[in-house]
């Protein structure tokens, strides 16, 4: 390679805006050298192209596992221009430098996640390793090569070239991104070879690096710093939901509107019929589903209009003309006038209409499109140093029973108000009370330490509809007689449901016989500690 010639290597596998970057290099003078598959990418895109093998002067060998594993390539990306003796070497061996490195990697990631079963052979030969050496070797010697890994940054690659301005900042982010990228790859590998010794079982290999996604303006707390990441193994776990869902709209997602919107689309894809989910603080204040969805939207915001002001709204179904006008129009029921005011609306849908009417509703609202959460999601939760990992609760009505265990048993319409009420209970912070009645949540009560108080709270939320109403407890009551169960019967509710358990069920089952109201036992505990 003539000395000034400067040189550009690029090897793909995926060749998404090649002919962009090939050209782009070409017109700004740079000779390319390339792999196989990418040399005759480029050349239909009418870019010239030397082949790795007319450097390397070797043919890519072992069914491609040695392609650009060679001094004449990693020679060419690792000499130190300020060094002497690195540059001497390179001329007595007849080596040109790189001063742009391209690559992505095998598409391992992809293979071993598609829905088809992959052969394990097949995962092993889509474990790229050449790639991630010239990655490697490019990010290390950033300050001479640039090294670009994600397709989104071809423009910036270019732009920078053409300006012929040095920028330590911009090569240091790309090397940054460079070893970002191995890593998760890396990941990916052992996370898949840690699958194929336990399989599906727990725990999970976590030995994933989290990618930033973006910073935020701060965090619960505006003396906060924070920042959003996202984990693309973890993500293909934990596929859908928030995390990578499109924002349509509005101002920039805040670290309390993450939280917030997870916990209403995890609530609200909880069922199955047309519903609408309001959540203030992580905690649902409204729950409704109707086949009319703009009347399950009314009930939802009349459970506590309140809580609900301010709140993010999060529907099961697309959001259509009639919806958005709706949703854009009504009123608080605290006073007839101010219309409600929503920090986010998410649904898995939008109509061109509804969107457009929802943009307009204010400049602000966050506008979010999220596909459907995938089962056996993992959540982790920080303490301290450490890391506490659990699968999602995903038990759906179907899989559990609600035993009857009073003397009275509850009516058809009772039993359907306590699952709905228990699908709304599994999403409220203990200690967590339910109230609904009628597809609709009436009042509910969370996140106080003692169950008496939600208790009393969810009573006071359902006023005068809590007469032959449904009520849902996250865990069992530890007493009855003169506490939860006892102030629950004489509210007048029709039907309690709780997990049993507690050595005084006797007593809860007594009190509840006492007063004729129907209890259901389920077995199963909802904490949402
Ligand atoms: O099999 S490898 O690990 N051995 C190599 O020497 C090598 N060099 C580049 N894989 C290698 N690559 C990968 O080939 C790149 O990371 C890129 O993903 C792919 C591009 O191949 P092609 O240009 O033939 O489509």
């Amino acid at each position: 390679q003539s000395a000034g010639n400067k040189q550009a290597l690029i090897s793909l596998s995926d060749k998404k805006d090649l002919a962009f970057l090939g050209n782009g290099l070409q017109v700004l003078g740079y000779t390319i050298v390339s792999t196989g598959g990418t040399a005759s990418a480029l050349e239909n895109a009418g870019v010239a192209v030397t082949k790795v093998e007319q450097v390397t002067c070797f043919p890519e060998m072992l069914d491609g596992r040695v392609k650009t594993l060679h001094p004449s390539i990693h020679g060419g990306i690792l000499a130190r221009r300020d060094q002497e003796h690195h540059m001497e070497a390179l001329t007595n061996h007849g080596i040109g430098t790189f001063d742009v490195v391209v690559v992505n990697l095998y598409p391992f990631y992809d293979k071993v996640s598609s829905d088809g079963v992959i052969e394990f052979e097949d995962g092993i030969e889509n474990i790229d390793i050449g790639g991630p050496a010239m990655i490697r070797a490019a990010a290390k010697n950033h300050k001479d090569v640039l090294v670009v890994v994600d397709s989104q940054d071809y423009p910036a690659l270019i732009e920078f070239l053409k300006g012929n301005q040095e920028d330590q900042q911009f090569r240091r982010k790309l090397a940054w991104k460079a070893f970002q990228h191995v890593a998760s790859y890396d990941s990916a590998v052992s996370e898949w070879l840690w699958k194929q010794t336990v399989g599906d079982k727990f725990p999970p290999s976590l030995t994933v690096p989290l990618s930033l996604k973006s910073s935020l303006r701060y965090g619960e707390n505006p003396h906060q710093k924070a920042a959003f990441y996202v984990d693309k193994s973890l993500s293909e776990v934990n596929a859908g939901g928030i995390a990578t869902s499109i924002q349509h709209h509005g101002k920039e997602m805040s670290y309390n509107n993450y939280l917030d919107a997870d916990a209403a689309w995890n609530c609200v894809s909880e069922f199955k019929n047309p519903t609408c989910v309001i959540v203030k603080h992580t905690n649902p204040c409204g729950v409704a589903s109707r086949n009319d969805i703009l009347e399950a939207y009314r009930l939802a915001v009349r459970a506590d209009p309140v809580s609900a002001f301010g709140g993010i709204v999060a529907f099961n179904i697309e959001i259509d003309e009639a919806l958005a006008k709706e949703i854009r129009e009504f009123r608080s029921p605290t006073d007839g006038e101010t219309r409600m005011f929503y920090e986010i609306v998410i649904a898995p849908k939008y109509s061109k209409k509804g969107l457009e009417i929802l943009r307009g509703k204010s400049k602000t609202l966050r506008i979010l499109e999220a596909s459907k959460n995938e089962k056996g999601k993992l959540s982790l939760r920080q303490v301290g140093s450490g890391w506490l990992a659990q699968d999602s609760d995903d038990l759906t009505p179907e899989d559990i029973q609600f035993n009857v265990v009073s003397e009275k048993s509850p009516l058809e319409g009772e039993l359907h108000d306590a699952e709905f009420a228990w699908l709304c209970v599994k999403h409220v912070k203990s200690n967590a009370i339910v109230i609904a009645k009628n597809n609709c949540m009436l009042g509910m009560g969370s996140g106080q330490p003692n169950r008496l108080e939600s208790l009393r709270i969810a009573l006071k939320k359902a006023g005068d509809e809590v007469k032959g109403a449904a009520l849902v407890s996250d865990a069992f009551f530890p007493f009855a007689w003169k506490d939860a169960v006892e102030e629950a019967c004489e509210s007048g509710i029709g039907v309690i449901a709780e997990p049993g358990g507690s050595i005084r069920d006797g007593d809860a089952i007594d009190c509840c016989n006492k007063y004729g109201v129907s209890l259901l036992f389920t077995n199963v505990r909802h904490f949402r500690h």
